[in-house]
């Protein structure tokens, strides 16, 4: 059905919310037998990317001149780093430090969330290791102690580690306690559920497979609707000083 140029994605200066209606496929050197769905990157004014990768039987990705996470959304990642070989399935991760050697390759059809970032040194840091694991395994914490709402941290919180990727699910009629406004940029992919998002000075119904990029200091609010919990995968920079000092 033709939809006479009308979407629920929307580009605003502080956030993009982008549908998947309005995704636009396209390879990158080095990756083999992947498309890639690039949500954000440096043109929008964002200060890492963060992409769909969709695997066809044998694709594998390029290499990367960046810190790369992974989060398996669908099929299984074979992944090969630090002497170590996994299969990773959906909520399966790994975090490759800048400059690491691997491999991902997927045996059959798989899809994966990749975020990839300048690692930005911290004064008196240690440098940061390979992270392999999955999320069943991550404890699941109370926000502010509400039981409604429950974050699991993927990344060790230390300094080493300049960024953090975690999930967040809210049970029906659960909300963020506050609008946020913070320097922190976000890259957020919608897993489950849906509800209504604040960006800045417009409210979205979102659900899903939709892609939101928040701006540092975007208004930003969720409240979780429905029938079932709104989960989301949600990047942001972390634990650096904002000079770079
Ligand atoms: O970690 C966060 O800043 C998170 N609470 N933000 C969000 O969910 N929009
Ligand atoms: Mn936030």
């Amino acid at each position: 059905m033709h939809e006479l140029g009308s979407t629920r994605s929307s580009l605003k200066f502080d956030h993009l919310l982008q549908t998947p209606d309005t995704f636009i496929r396209s390879p990158l050197p080095g990756a083999r037998g992947v498309e890639f769905v690039i949500h954000a990157a440096p043109p929008m004014g964002a200060r890492f990317t963060q992409m769909t990768a969709e695997f066809s039987g044998r694709g594998s990705l390029g290499p990367t001149t960046a810190q790369r996470f992974i989060y398996v959304l669908d099929g299984k990642l074979e992944l090969k780093a630090g002497g170590k070989r996994r299969m990773l399935t959906p909520g399966g991760f790994a975090y490759l430090p800048e400059g690491a050697p691997h491999s991902v390759c997927a045996p059959g059809i798989a899809r994966a969330v990749v975020i990839e970032k300048p690692y930005e040194p911290a004064p008196g840091a240690p440098a940061p290791t390979l992270v392999i694991g999955d999320e069943d395994d991550v404890a699941s914490v109370p926000l502010m102690g509400d039981s409604a709402l429950r974050v699991r941290t993927l990344l060790p919180n230390v300094p080493a580690y300049d960024f953090a990727v975690n999930t967040m699910t809210y049970n029906p009629g659960a909300s963020l306690s506050m609008v946020e406004i913070h320097v922190m940029e976000h890259g957020l992919l919608m897993l489950e559920g849906g509800g209504i998002y604040r960006l800045g000075d417009s409210w979205y119904p979102v659900h899903a497979g939709d892609f939101i990029w928040m701006r540092a200091y975007c208004p930003q609010w969720f409240g979780a609707l429905g029938k079932r919990p709104a989960k989301y995968l949600i990047y942001k920079d972390w634990l650096r000083h904002p000079l770079g000092a």
